[in-house]
């Protein structure tokens, strides 16, 4: 079952394109240095490609109502070719068995590239870094990013009897499943995010939670070990904390040092930092009251 009530990848890729052929995160938003694809959209402020559904404000909106009650599908011809091979990865295919290059034709349709000093991962933090990254919309998530966006909150799979794309009843991942489209779409999107990064790149971490760092996780075995050093030289950390929260790891702690290690050993520099202030700052909007909301100012 979609983790989000009523909306499928269908819908979700529609309604990335309905965004970004509009003026949603239009300054800065990340080029496609393939080009040709739906995808070079909206590199400046107000430009709205051609090929893009919808040509005013008035058809998107139309066209999300549309998606909604199901009557459109996916009707754009560059939505098409994306949809298309992103189900070609797994449909009637093993649910516990997707490869890496089953999702390569994807990948190579979809070549995003975010600017430098731009790229934000996150690890146990996802709802606060894309509330900073909404914010503050200079900086991109893998969620702001086409196949991110599409995918989030998602959970997609293939059945071997039929040419379906199911969207419940899929198996979880673990020791006796551990290649399904889920995990392995979010390995493979989440390798090039990182491959793709340069300048100072950042991670928002949570010091609520017992460890700041996992290794386990997808920031830890993935992302950090396709940083380029060549072209990435800082990895600044941010660790934050819960408003009214525990702080159970900081920079200071041992799973902070242990990132440190790692990246410097791949020639990155390392940066760290607590409670970074803009993302509190972000926090404290719900938060207002709190004594520890009240110091910022
Ligand atoms: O056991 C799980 C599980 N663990 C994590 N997640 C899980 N889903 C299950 N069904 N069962 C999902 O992965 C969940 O949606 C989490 O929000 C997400 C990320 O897990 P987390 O918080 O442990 O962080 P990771 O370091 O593993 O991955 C975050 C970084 C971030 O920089 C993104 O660029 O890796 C990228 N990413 C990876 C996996 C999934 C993003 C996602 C996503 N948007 O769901």
């Amino acid at each position: 079952m979609p983790l989000v009530e009523g909306v499928s990848l269908k819908l979700s890729l529609e309604r990335w394109l309905i965004r970004h052929c509009g003026s949603w995160k239009a300054e800065g938003t990340p080029s496609f240095p393939g080009g040709g694809h739906c995808v070079d959209v909206g590199t400046r402020v107000g430009s709205q490609p051609s090929h893009c559904p919808g040509s005013s404000r008035g058809e998107s909106t139309k066209l999300i109502k549309e998606s909604w009650r199901g009557a459109s599908g996916c009707r754009n011809q560059d939505c098409k070719k994306i949809l298309n091979a992103f189900t070609s990865a797994f449909v009637s295919k093993d649910p516990c068995s997707i490869t890496k290059e089953d999702y390569q034709p994807l990948i190579n349709l979809v070549t995003q590239t975010v600017p430098c000093n731009k790229t934000l991962f996150w690890s146990r933090s996802k709802e606060l870094a894309h509330q900073y990254s909404g914010i503050q919309n200079e900086m991109f998530t893998l969620e702001d990013t086409l196949l991110g966006y599409i995918a989030d909150d998602l959970v997609w799979c293939g059945d071997p009897r039929t040419s379906e794309v199911k969207e419940e009843f899929c198996p979880y991942r673990n020791e006796n499943c551990s290649s399904t489209a889920t995990s392995v779409f979010w390995t493979v999107v989440s390798q090039k995010f990182a491959e793709s990064a340069c300048g100072t790149v950042y991670v928002m971490l949570n010091g609520s939670g017992t460890t700041a760092f996992s290794k386990a996780s997808t920031f830890g075995s993935v992302e950090v070990f396709n940083l380029h050093p060549d072209r990435v030289h800082t990895l600044h950390a941010w660790v934050m904390h819960d408003i009214g929260g525990v702080s159970r790891d900081s920079c200071l702690g041992s799973s902070i040092k242990e990132l440190k290690s790692i990246v410097n050993q791949r020639n990155i520099s390392f940066l760290c930092q607590d409670d970074y202030r803009p993302a509190r700052f972000v926090q404290c909007v719900r938060r207002p009251e709190d004594p520890a909301c009240s110091t910022l100012m």
